[in-house]
């Protein structure tokens, strides 16, 4: 509906630096080495891959870790403000200005302010499912974690006002999506400092207590409904996909896992809908980190996981 006939570019983003954890940015290649690209072009998806930043410059500057980079609460921001600029460059000049579907694959989910900025300037009137254990909307300077994955929502609403410390970085982020287009999907992890953001700003959030009382198919059909709310919840629709909304049951490979998600069938029924709808116009699925397993079982699991979500969502299940 909103872009050439099946024209997707795979965008790597091997980013590691918005959390502190080394192995995240292998998460793309491992997506990759499934069999990811083979498999969307078995559902007819015409596939470019895109690679705006290399993995083993990322990790080797993860590694040799800048102390002088830190600014308020934010662990490295120059390097994952830096970072994204040229993931935000890339989906806009050689993704989206080729009417290009983007699915980018991550990496930590500080991403998400550059996949999600780029979208919402093709499509301003875009709702965000962010589909999370976590909200991720940390300000800089109330993130106790100082991990900027846990803050990419506060920079898409402009809630960053003073970056006078860190100049160039965030320049690039528009920072001006609106609340209210906004719903959460999967959540059972948020700090007290992200709940009153959540309450003064009025975001629809949907934990994992509504999808136990409602049901995951109400609940998305509520979500979609309030983030498009004159349209009886039709309109495009970006979709920031972690895995670990995910229980860990399924995705244990995830560098914040947290008990009691959704289940795997739970997890693709959101990116079977998304499909369902027509309507999606960006996805972003991050977070796997092939590091963090005991097992090879795991890894599969996990990394196959990643993989389900972006083919549901692109198309697979539909008859
Ligand atoms: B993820 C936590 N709220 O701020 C923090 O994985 C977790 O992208 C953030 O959802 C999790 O560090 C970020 C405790
Ligand atoms: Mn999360
Ligand atoms: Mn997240
Ligand atoms: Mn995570």
């Amino acid at each position: 509906k909103y872009y050439k006939d099946q024209q997707l570019s795979i965008i790597k983003a091997p980013f590691c630096g918005g959390q502190a954890k080394l192995g995240v940015e292998k998460g793309p290649r491992y997506l990759l080495k499934a069999g990811l690209e083979s498999d969307l072009n078995g559902l007819g998806w015409n596939t470019i891959i895109e690679s705006p930043l290399d993995e083993s410059e990322i990790r080797q500057q993860m590694v040799a870790d800048d102390p002088t980079d830190k600014y308020l609460n934010a662990k490295r921001p120059r390097f994952v403000g830096e970072s994204n600029e040229k993931i935000y460059n890339c989906i806009k000049e050689k993704v989206l200005a080729f009417d290009r579907f983007p699915l980018t694959i991550g990496g930590d989910h500080s991403i998400g302010m550059a996949t999600v900025s780029a979208t919402l300037e093709k499509f301003p009137n875009a709702g965000l499912l962010w589909v999370d254990a976590h909200t991720d909307i940390h300000t800089i300077e109330t993130t106790d974690t100082g991990n900027i994955h846990g803050c990419p929502v506060s920079f898409l609403l402009g809630l960053n006002k003073n970056l006078n410390g860190v100049p160039k970085s965030f320049d690039w982020v528009p920072g001006n999506l609106r609340p209210e287009k906004i719903a959460y999907i999967g959540l059972r992890s948020v700090d007290p400092a992200e709940r009153k953001i959540l309450r003064d700003l009025g975001i629809s959030a949907f934990s994992m207590y509504h999808i136990d009382k409602f049901g995951i198919n109400k609940v998305i059909e509520m979500a979609l409904e309030s983030i498009h709310p004159d349209t009886n919840g039709d309109g495009p629709i970006i979709c920031s996909f972690d895995v670990d909304a995910i229980d860990p049951l399924f995705v244990p490979a995830t560098g914040v896992p947290v008990k009691g998600g959704l289940t795997l069938r739970e997890g693709l029924f959101v990116a079977e809908r998304l499909a369902e709808t027509g309507n999606l116009v960006s996805l972003d699925v991050v977070e796997c980190n092939p590091e963090l397993v005991t097992d090879g079982k795991h890894l599969f699991d996990s990394v196959e996981a990643g993989c389900a979500i972006a083919r549901c969502a692109l198309g697979e299940t539909l008859l």
